[in-house]
């Protein structure tokens, strides 16, 4: 036996033609008395109107962009299919009508199956300017209760209004780190199918092995800023024959004192003239504003038995290509052995990615955020080059550059790429 109860909209004062800006059920679902049904918003307020009954909605009578007013149907909920514990209040009268709208109603909408428990999300404030999101009071109550601040959520729904469905979608996005990224499918969030969950052991013998705390943790940055900074890499070649030789020449010399340099030292030297020269790559955005840093720690990514971490040496700029070979010495000393303080890896403006000691010929390194660009190194090969009159054996250091372009437009990026090739090519130039 059904017991189909109208919901009409309730007194909502003196407005006459409300538009509907947000349907929150579907003919199916299961309601409590009080869930919101559907959302209006006149010139003054948004407003819910919700459930005056338990029970299953069977039709929907209105559509996004209908007018209401006092009075107007709404929606048919059958009272009798209403869940054991609930309370089929109001069912007495066939045509219900919900005593008033609150400000705020809480709504019983399904959540994803992997955020069944309210997600503490961390996501920063708001940037300056406060939160002019447009929502409607449930789907801020929703929002809240997820603990996502709805001016970080990409509104799909009319004039931009941010729909529970927005709210999910950045709460998945934020899970798999990519908040408020774009969807082609619903206007927010990546829209990720679920890891693949697969029993390895059924096609052959497996072990498991924990990942290490360093890579759980870089893991989680490594998809962030891979997911969420549209990067592009670009490829230059620094004929560094001269510099080669005279690090060699400068390493025979100073062979009794201890002191090394290594090609990574004179990277990082040259990167900060870079720097100076190109200040856009200097810097870290921060909601709509750039923030420009005028000193220049540079980080390199070192690896460990227990995987990547990323040392910073500080203020490169004032110290001598031999104090920056120590610092990186020193500093991946203490990397492999577990013993970098939070303080040694903090505070980079750029990171230098040397793959050099290994081999490769390019590579794209992903952006270390929120710094905009990442300087990847390859190992150094003699190749024939062109000198105008005939091929001559030059020895060329494979750079990789990979810029955060919201920033850093390709152009920017391969000035910056030729002028640290001319750099490596005639390290004179690093001093003037
Ligand atoms: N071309 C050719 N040879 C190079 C070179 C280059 N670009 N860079 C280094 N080499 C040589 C060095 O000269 C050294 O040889 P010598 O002892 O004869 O001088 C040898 O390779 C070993 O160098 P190294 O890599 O151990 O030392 P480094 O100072 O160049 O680098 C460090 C230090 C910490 C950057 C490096 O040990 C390291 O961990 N690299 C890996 C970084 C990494 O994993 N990046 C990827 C991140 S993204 O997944």
């Amino acid at each position: 036996m059904s017991q189909i109860v109208e919901v009409k909209v309730p007194d909502i004062g003196d407005f006459k033609d409300v538009p509907v800006i947000e349907i929150l059920v579907k003919v199916g679902d299961r309601v409590k008395a009080e869930d919101s049904l559907i959302t209006l918003e006149s010139d003054k307020a948004t407003m819910d109107v919700p459930s005056p009954v338990s029970g299953v909605v069977t039709e929907l009578k209105v559509k996004v962009g209908d007018t209401v007013a006092e009075g107007s149907l709404i929606a048919l909920v059958d009272a009798a299919k209403a869940g054991a514990g609930d309370d089929p209040k109001g069912v007495q009268s066939k045509a219900a009508t919900p005593a008033a709208i609150p400000a705020v109603t809480s709504i019983a909408a399904p959540v994803p199956a992997t955020l069944a428990a309210p997600v503490a999300v961390a996501v920063p404030a708001a940037a300056a300017g406060g939160n002019k999101a447009h929502a409607s009071p449930s789907v801020r109550q929703f929002a809240r209760e997820l603990g996502v601040d709805v001016a970080r959520v990409t509104g799909s729904g009319p004039k931009g209004r941010i729909t529970q469905a927005d709210v999910q979608a950045f709460v998945k996005g934020v899970m798999s780190g990519a908040a408020a990224v774009p969807s082609v499918s619903a206007g927010g969030g990546l829209d990720l199918l679920p890891w693949p969950k697969i029993d390895f052991s059924k096609f052959g013998e497996i072990e498991v092995k924990p990942l290490s705390r360093i890579k759980k943790i870089s893991g989680q940055n490594l998809a962030r800023n891979w997911a969420m900074i549209p990067a592009v890499t670009y490829h230059e070649d620094a004929d560094i024959t001269e510099l080669e030789a005279f690090r060699v020449q400068m390493n025979k010399e100073h062979e009794k004192s201890g002191k090394k340099l290594t090609m990574l030292a004179f990277i990082i030297k040259a990167a900060v003239r870079a720097l100076q020269e190109f200040p856009e790559f200097n810097t870290s955005l921060d909601g709509d504003n750039l923030v420009y840093k005028k000193y220049f720690n540079i980080a390199f990514a070192a690896d460990t038995p227990n995987g990547l971490v990323v040392p910073v040496v500080k203020e490169a700029d004032r110290k001598s290509v031999f104090e920056i070979a120590a610092d990186t010495g020193a500093l991946s000393k203490k990397a492999r052995e577990g013993k970098l303080g939070p303080a040694e890896m903090s505070g980079a403006c750029f990171t230098v990615s040397s793959l050099g000691g290994i081999g490769g010929t390019y590579f794209a390194p992903i952006v270390n955020a929120p710094e905009v660009a990442i300087l990847g190194v390859n190992k150094s090969a003699m190749k024939p080059v062109w000198d105008g009159k005939q091929f001559v054996p030059r020895l060329l250091l494979p750079l990789s550059l990979t810029a955060d372009h919201r920033v850093i437009d390709g152009a920017l990026a391969t000035r910056f790429n030729v002028y640290l090739a001319q750099l490596l090519a005639d390290f004179r130039r690093v001093i003037l």
